[in-house]
């Protein structure tokens, strides 16, 4: 029987779309920058701006190759880049306060006081990546730009979070389209250093192994109404916890003008239908009634009775490899 369960597995294995399944795999993951990577589109404020794209590209270096476990270089970056780090902290942490949720106020102090976080200081990612290992098992690497969602979710099932280490352009500090590493600092790692939140991060992640392209996209608009773009009610009061309105002061902005306005309430069966609109303001937005509470799972088994998810064997806080026992 042993021998049957194995062939099994290893013909399921055949049929499915490939996925990491050591946490090495992602140095594979990691080089498929769909967007933004070292070239940057027309409307872009760095496109005709040589020396950013040059800075751009020394990023993107970095990024391929880098080799998972390896230490995160550290960045000396420029005058200008903190300036404009420093612009948008400013702005933002004026705003946190009052429309933060709970989570994110809660961590951020720690991350002033252990990771470098300040006005005058773009903060590592080797720093954030070690503190954020040993609160809740989740590691940082760089990468160069977008990541196709597949890749990028994979990346989430071994607690790997893709961090971009580049910083927008100066031109316009208080919007950027694409990920850079405001939006990551500010955005996503006081969130990632919260136990539940890594949970549901990584079960996003694990949900996607090996899922068709349709399964892929539903989950991947799950992520972006909620990670990205989540609001959630706490004491009766409307915050933020989506790291994409967190790191953005005109999306912040324009959030809270219209606060009054009801929001559609979060049921991942219509959200997962919803079109993702990365660069404007006039997206629906969901708002979650309760926390998102993730149970907490010890070492097991990911087992989900719904149609079109693998089952998958996996170690919690330290996922090194994930393994297949059955699949639709
Ligand atoms: N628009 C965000 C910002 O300016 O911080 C960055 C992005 C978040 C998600 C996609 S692009
Ligand atoms: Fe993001």
């Amino acid at each position: 029987p042993r021998q049957g369960r194995m062939l099994r597995r290893q013909m399921t294995m055949e049929r499915l779309p490939w996925f990491p399944r050591r946490i090495q795999d992602l140095d594979k993951v990691s080089r498929r920058v769909i967007m933004y990577g070292s070239e940057l589109d027309a409307d872009h404020p760095g496109f005709k701006d040589v020396e950013y794209r040059k800075r751009r590209m020394w990023f993107a270096d970095l990024a391929y190759n880098y080799r998972q476990g390896e230490p995160i270089p550290r960045i000396e970056y420029t005058a200008e880049e903190t300036r404009t780090w420093a612009a948008v902290y400013k702005e933002l942490s004026s705003l946190y306060q009052k429309h933060a949720c709970r989570e994110f106020l809660e961590n951020l102090p720690q991350l002033q006081k252990f990771c470098g976080y300040r006005e005058d200081n773009i903060p590592q990612l080797e720093d954030i990546s070690r503190y954020l290992k040993d609160r809740t098992g989740f590691v940082l690497r760089p990468v160069a730009g977008y990541l196709s969602a597949r890749d990028f979710l994979s990346g989430l099932a071994f607690r790997v979070f893709h961090c971009t280490q580049y910083i927008r352009h100066g031109a316009d500090p208080f919007y950027t389209p694409e990920p850079d590493c405001c939006h990551e600092i500010l955005g996503h790692m006081p969130l990632l250093a919260d136990p539940s939140f890594a949970q549901f991060s990584q079960e996003i992640g694990l949900a996607s192994l090996g899922a068709s392209d349709e399964e892929v996209q539903k989950l991947a608009t799950c992520y972006f109404f909620t990670i990205e773009f989540g609001l959630c009610k706490q004491e009766g009061e409307m915050k933020v916890y989506g790291a994409g309105l967190l790191s953005c002061v005109d999306e912040f902005r324009f959030v809270n003008e219209r606060q009054s306005r009801d929001r559609n309430s979060f049921d991942p069966r219509t959200v997962s239908k919803e079109e993702c609109l990365v660069t404007t303001y006039s997206k629906s937005l969901f708002l979650h009634a309760g926390a998102l509470r993730t149970p907490q799972r010890k070492n097991g088994v990911r087992q989900d009775p719904s149609a079109g998810h693998s089952t998958v064997r996996y170690n919690t806080r330290t996922t090194q490899s994930v393994e297949v026992l059955d699949s639709p």
